[in-house]
C-alpha cells in the first residue's frame, strides 16, 4: 500500500505513472522505501557531534540513555541540531548573495554584465551614505559591493541594516543580545557554539539561532535580493505560464534549475542567440524552449516572463516527459538523483557550479569571466542532444495556467499609485489604508517548498485559498508561488473567489489576490513590505496583522528563515513538523517562549483548514491590539 499521495496535479500523476513504466525511480518511490523514520532522528535526539558517539537519547523518561557520554541533555543536543540547520540556511542564502555581490564588484560597461538599474544602485548607496557626487555609476557600484561584503565578515559592530527594518525593532533586538554583527561570524559563531563542550544551554542556543537568522533575512537575503535588481533590473508585473505543459514537442527543450540569477541570466540570453538557434534548425527543431524550475525559474519568470516548468518535487517528472535535451543546473535544491534519470533518458543532466558537483552528471563550469561564451557552450550542448531524444516515448502535458508574477515591492506601489492621493504617489500609503479601513484584514506570505510527505501542493493551495477568501493578501515566494500559480491563483481571474473587499481592491489594482513576489531569497522582500508598512505607521513589525506559512517546508534554508521570520515580530506557521519534539524545553521556546522576545512564535499545524482558521484568528488579534 501507498503511503504516501504524490501530487494534487493529474499532469504529474500521469508523468508519475509513465516514470513507472519506464522503469525510472522518483523520490516518491525512495520516500516508500524509506519506510519508517527513524524515532531518534524524527525527535532531534541523536548527536554525533564527536566521536565518543553517535549518542541517542531515549525519548522515553527512564528507560534507555538520558545523556550523551559528555552529558549533554535532550534539551542540549535537540537545540543543537535545530541551530546547526539554521547555520546551514543562513550560510546557503548568504553564500549565494556572496556570489552576486562579487559579480557586482567586477562588472564593467564593456562586460558581459552591466548595471540594469541604476536608480536602485544609487538608492542603496545613498542609504549606506556612500558619497556618489561626480562617480561613475560602475564606481559606485564597485563601492556598494565593498560595503556589502563588508556585511559578511566585517571584524567590529554591527551588520548595516536597511531602511526598512523598523528602529523600534533594532533596538529590541540589541536589548535581546540577538542583534547580528557580520553574517559569517553568526553562521562561525553558531557552529563553534554546537561543538562539544560549548553551548549547553537550550533557550541561548537558539537565540543565537535567532541572531544568525536575522543576518540571513535583514542582510544576506536582503542584499542578495537588492544587488540582483542592481544587475538584472527590479522584476515588473508580467503574465507567463506554468506547469510542464510549457515544454514543446518541436523544440529544443532546456530545463534551467537552482537558484543564481548570474547563470540564468546568461542562459536566457543564450537561448537567443542567432547562430545557436540556427543549429538548434539544423538539426531539425523549430527554436529554442528554455523552461525555469525551482527558485531559478522564478528569477526567470518574474524578470523575463520565461514560462515556469513547475517547482521542487517536478524536477525529476521533467525527466519523465522524455522531452527534455537538458537539465541545467546551479546550487540547491536540486535531487543528485537526476544523474541516473537522466541516464534512462536521453537527457543531459549539466552541473555548473563548483558548489554543486554532482557524480554522474556532465560538469560544465560556469565561468561567470566569460559568462555568455560560458553559457553558450553550456547551451550548445543541450542542442546537440536534440537528435538523441526518442520521440516514441514522449509525453508532455497538456494543462498549463497562466499567472502573473514580478512584484516586487516596487511594482507594488506602482499598482498602488492607481488609487493613491497626490500626495501619496510613490508610497504603500493606499495599502496601509486599505488595511486599517479593514478592506485588507491582513497580509499571509506563503513560501517554501513541497516535501514528499504531503501530497504536492495541497496545503499551499487549500490555505491560500481559505485565506483569499477571508480578505487576507495573499503575497509568495518560492515553490509556494509556483504551486499556487499552477492552481491558478496567481491570475487576476483568481479574484473572483476572493472575499468581497479584497476582490475590489484586486480589481482596482489590477492584481491578482496572491501576489507572486519571487525567489526563497526574495522573501527579503516581504520583510521590506513589512518594514516599510511599519515604518509609515510608526509601529513595530510586530504590531501588524501580518503572518507566514511553510506548509511543505524541507530545507534548512526555510528552517533560517523561519527564524528570521519571528525574530522579525511575524508568527510562522509550519506544516512539517520540525526534528524537535525530543526536547520539550526547545518545543516550548519555539511555540511559546520566542514571543516574549520577539512578539511572534512558531505554530506547528499540519492540517492546511486549520492552519488558514489560526491565521485568520491572530491577524484578527492584531487588528484589535491596534483598534483598527
Ligand atoms: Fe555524544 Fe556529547 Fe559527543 Fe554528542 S557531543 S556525540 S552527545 S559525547
Ligand atoms: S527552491 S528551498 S524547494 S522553496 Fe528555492 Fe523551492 Fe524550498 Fe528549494
Amino acid at each position: 500500500m501507498k503511503m504516501y499521495e504524490n501530487s494534487v496535479n493529474e499532469d504529474m500523476v500521469a508523468l508519475l505513472e509513465k516514470g513507472k513504466k519506464d522503469g525510472a525511480e522518483t523520490i516518491w518511490d525512495r520516500t516508500e522505501k524509506m519506510k519508517s523514520q527513524c524515532g531518534f532522528g524524527v525527535k532531534g535526539l541523536c548527536c554525533r557531534n564527536c566521536a565518543m558517539g553517535p549518542c541517542r537519547i531515549s525519548p522515553v523518561p527512564g528507560k534507555g540513555a538520558d545523556k550523551g557520554l559528555c552529558g549533554a541533555t535532550a534539551d542540549v543536543i535537540v537545540s543543537r541540531n535545530f541551530a546547526r540547520m539554521v547555520a546551514a540556511g543562513t550560510a546557503a542564502h548568504s553564500d549565494h548573495a556572496r556570489g552576486i555581490i562579487h559579480l557586482l564588484h567586477k562588472v564593467t560597461p564593456d562586460g558581459d554584465y552591466t548595471i540594469k538599474n541604476v536608480k536602485k544602485l544609487k538608492k542603496l548607496a545613498e542609504q549606506w551614505e556612500i558619497d556618489i557626487k561626480d562617480k561613475d555609476i560602475y564606481e559606485i557600484a564597485h563601492e556598494v559591493a565593498r560595503v556589502a561584503l563588508d556585511n559578511f565578515g566585517k571584524p567590529f559592530g554591527e551588520i548595516t541594516f536597511p531602511k526598512s527594518l523598523p528602529r523600534a525593532r533594532k533596538e529590541l533586538w540589541r536589548k535581546e543580545k540577538i542583534i547580528p554583527r557580520a553574517i559569517d561570524r553568526e553562521v562561525v559563531s553558531l557552529m563553534h557554539a554546537t561543538h562539544i563542550g560549548c553551548m549547553a544551554d537550550a533557550e541561548e542556543m537558539l537565540k543565537m539561532a535567532l541572531r544568525t537568522a536575522i543576518s540571513d533575512g535583514w542582510a544576506g537575503s536582503f542584499m542578495g535580493t537588492s544587488v540582483s535588481d542592481i544587475l538584472f533590473d527590479v522584476p515588473k508585473a508580467t503574465k507567463t505560464e506554468s506547469n510542464l505543459a510549457v515544454l514543446e514537442e518541436n523544440q529544443v527543450n532546456i530545463v534551467l534549475h537552482g537558484h543564481e540569477p548570474s547563470l540564468s541570466e546568461m542562459i536566457v540570453l543564450a537561448v537567443s542567440d542567432k547562430e545557436l538557434i540556427e543549429r538548434a534548425k539544423e538539426l531539425g527543431a523549430e527554436g529554442i524552449n528554455l523552461v525555469g524550475m525551482c527558485c531559478t525559474g522564478n528569477e526567470l519568470s518574474m524578470r523575463h516572463g520565461t514560462k515556469n516548468g513547475g517547482n521542487f518535487l517536478q524536477q525529476e517528472l521533467a525527466v519523465i516527459t522524455g522531452a527534455v535535451e537538458a537539465v541545467i543546473v546551479d546550487v540547491q535544491c536540486i535531487f543528485p538523483s537526476l544523474a541516473e534519470l537522466s541516464k534512462k533518458y536521453h537527457t543531459k543532466f549539466i552541473t555548473t557550479s563548483p558548489s554543486a558537483r554532482i557524480a554522474g552528471a556532465t560538469h560544465i563550469e560556469f565561468d561567470e569571466d566569460t559568462a555568455y561564451k560560458s553559457a553558450k557552450k553550456i547551451v550548445l550542448e543541450a542542442i546537440e542532444n536534440y537528435k538523441n531524444r526518442r520521440r516514441e516515448n514522449v509525453y508532455i502535458p497538456q494543462n498549463q495556467t497562466n499567472f502573473m508574477v514580478g512584484y516586487s515591492v516596487e511594482t507594488i506601489v506602482e499598482h498602488l499609485d492607481r488609487v493613491a492621493d497626490e500626495n501619496e504617489k510613490g508610497t504603500l500609503m493606499p495599502l496601509v489604508k486599505a488595511i486599517a479601513g479593514g478592506s485588507i484584514r491582513g497580509v499571509a506570505a506563503l513560501v517554501g517548498c513541497n516535501n514528499p510527505r504531503i501530497k504536492q501542493d495541497e496545503n499551499h493551495i487549500k490555505i491560500a485559498q481559505k485565506l483569499i477568501e477571508n480578505n487576507i493578501l495573499v503575497v509568495a515566494t518560492g515553490c509556494s508561488a509556483i504551486a499556487l500559480a499552477k492552481a491558478g491563483l496567481a491570475s487576476k481571474g483568481a479574484s473572483k473567489i476572493a472575499g468581497g473587499s479584497l476582490r475590489n481592491i484586486c480589481e482596482a489594482l489590477d492584481i491578482p489576490p496572491v501576489l507572486h513576489m519571487g525567489s526563497c531569497v526574495d522573501i527579503s522582500r516581504i520583510l521590506r513590505l513589512s518594514g516599510d508598512v511599519a515604518n509609515l505607521l510608526n509601529v513595530d513589525i510586530a504590531a501588524l496583522p501580518l503572518a507566514g506559512a511553510a506548509p511543505e517546508w524541507m530545507s534548512e534554508k526555510a528552517v533560517a528563515i523561519g527564524m528570521y521570520v519571528v525574530a522579525s515580530g511575524i508568527d510562522a506557521w509550519l506544516g512539517v513538523l520540525p526534528q524537535v519534539t525530543g526536547s520539550e524545553k526547545v518545543v516550548n521556546f519555539l511555540t511559546n517562549d520566542v514571543e516574549k522576545i520577539t512578539g511572534a512564535k512558531f505554530f506547528v499545524e499540519t492540517d492546511p483548514i486549520q492552519t488558514a482558521d489560526q491565521i485568520i484568528e491572530r491577524i484578527e488579534m492584531k487588528r484589535g491590539n491596534l483598534g483598527i
